[in-house]
């Protein structure tokens, strides 16, 4: 860096901010509202006692945090509804434990956070959503998913951040993200086992400027899930495995849907899933738009499915295949995609034959499947993408054309 008179000067008014903002600051301990002061005991339900100390660090004109500390702690139901003064972190030390039972929250989520500025979810503890008798319950094949709650909920919250914590064994989607801009999710963990029904590790949807870094997510469907309505979606250096992998979608069911631009798959490994990177649709479907996906440098062991954009996507045949999906995809690269298959599929292309897909790049692909029926293949429709580097297997080889 060059030190010339201008950076001083920046650097001179930086610290005297910081001394300002620090002479501001309220003494000792008064931004700090800790939940055991609010009458949380480790065996009671711990809601009141958040929701006490959230009214009062709420209201607080300089930025406060509520703490959680080390202890298991079980909580009901919690909803921290904003506005709020000023910026406000909720660290969570300790586990906060669901009841198991399911029909405790009929409606609604386990822990809400709504209509939030500068809000950050942090602490090294865990929110365990003791779904194992939920899923039993929840046989999506032979009925309709059930409506189980979701474990974390954030809504409209504003340049926010969600790290460190750790989310297990939700009874359905662990985070639902809806209506968010400039979000950060980092560092943070998810687990539930791979048989657990519809436990979503993330989805988002209604969002603009989310990102998700450093995290480990392993579940029973998708790690990350996209809805409609999503600008700019930056996914960097996730580990996912279990789970069905990283999904745009399934879009096209309902009508209205809005577009989906700006998602970044980069430096993301995939371990054991069903699928590493996934666009999925329904077909016979409303009119919808997927454009600007960007998969790089991403690793796969052992997936299913490594690279998917399935416009057929109909689970439990549940609709009529025969009519095209009218959701358009564009704008797609997939680059530097390495590993293993554990099928011979090991890159999928079936792009809708109402709205065929347009400006698909395929770069360097090595995937490779060791199985008795032959090498990995791949197999492509209504799409004719260009390539640039080495694709083995190569892809969309003697592929029907639109
Ligand atoms: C978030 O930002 C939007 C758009 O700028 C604004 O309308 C909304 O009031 C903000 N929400 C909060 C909780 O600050
Ligand atoms: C996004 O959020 C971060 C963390 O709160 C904040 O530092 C940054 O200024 C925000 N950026 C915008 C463009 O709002
Ligand atoms: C998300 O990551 C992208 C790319 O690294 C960056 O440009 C953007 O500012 C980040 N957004 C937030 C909200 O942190
Ligand atoms: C991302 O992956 C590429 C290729 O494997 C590697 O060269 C690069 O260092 C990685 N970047 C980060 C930030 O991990
Ligand atoms: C590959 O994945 C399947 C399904 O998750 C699993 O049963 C199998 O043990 C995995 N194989 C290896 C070598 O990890
Ligand atoms: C937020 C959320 O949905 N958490 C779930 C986490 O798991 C507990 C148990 O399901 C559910 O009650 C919560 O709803």
């Amino acid at each position: 860096m060059e030190l010339n008179i201008k950076t001083l000067f920046v650097f001179t008014l930086m610290l005297f901010l910081a001394r300002l903002g620090a002479a501001q600051a309220p003494a000792g301990q008064s931004g700090v509202f800790d939940v055991t002061k609010f009458g949380a005991t480790p065996n009671g339900d711990i809601s009141k006692a958040i929701l006490d100390a959230f009214k009062e660090a709420c209201a607080s004109t300089s930025a406060s945090t509520i703490i959680v500390p080390k202890g298991t702690f079980q909580m009901k139901q919690v909803k921290l509804e904003g506005p709020c003064k000023a910026p406000l972190e909720f660290q969570l030390q300790g586990t906060l434990q669901a009841s198991p039972d399911p029909k405790i929250l009929p409606e609604g989520e386990w822990f809400t956070v709504n209509y939030l500025n500068q809000f950050t979810l942090s602490g090294t503890g865990i929110f365990d959503g003791q779904g194992k008798a939920a899923w039993a319950q929840n046989d999506c094949a032979k009925t309709k998913c059930a409506h189980l709650p979701y474990n974390l909920s954030f809504n409209f919250l504003n340049s926010s951040t969600i790290q460190d914590i750790t989310s297990k064994d939700s009874k359905n989607f662990h985070m639902n993200v809806n209506g968010c801009n400039n979000l950060t999710f980092n560092r943070i963990t998810i687990t539930a086992p791979k048989e657990s029904i519809n436990t979503d590790g993330i989805h988002i949807a209604r969002s603009k400027n989310v990102n998700i870094t450093d995290s480990v997510i392993g579940t029973g469907d998708d790690c990350i899930s996209v809805g409609d309505e999503l600008e700019q979606l930056h996914i960097t250096k996730v580990t996912c495995g279990p789970g069905h992998g990283i999904s745009v979608g399934s879009l096209g069911k309902t009508p209205g849907e809005k577009p989906v631009v700006g998602v970044y798959v980069k430096n993301c490994t995939f371990i054991n899933t069903d699928n590493g990177v996934r666009v999925k649709t329904w077909p016979a479907s409303h009119q919808g738009v997927v454009t600007e996906l960007h998969y790089e440098d991403i690793i796969v062991q052992n997936v299913s499915n490594p690279i998917v954009i399935d416009q057929i996507y109909c689970p439990y045949n549940q609709c009529n295949k025969d009519l095209p999906s009218l959701v358009k995809i564009s704008k797609v690269s997939i680059k530097n995609v390495k590993g293993t298959s554990r099928t011979q599929d090991a890159v999928l292309l079936l792009c809708s034959k109402g709205v065929p897909c347009e400006g698909v790049e395929v770069g360097d692909i090595d995937i490779t499947y060791n199985g008795k029926e032959g090498p990995a293949k791949t197999s492509c429709e209504n799409v004719k993408p260009t390539f640039v580097g080495k694709q083995n297997p190569p892809v969309c080889a003697g592929a029907q054309t639109a």
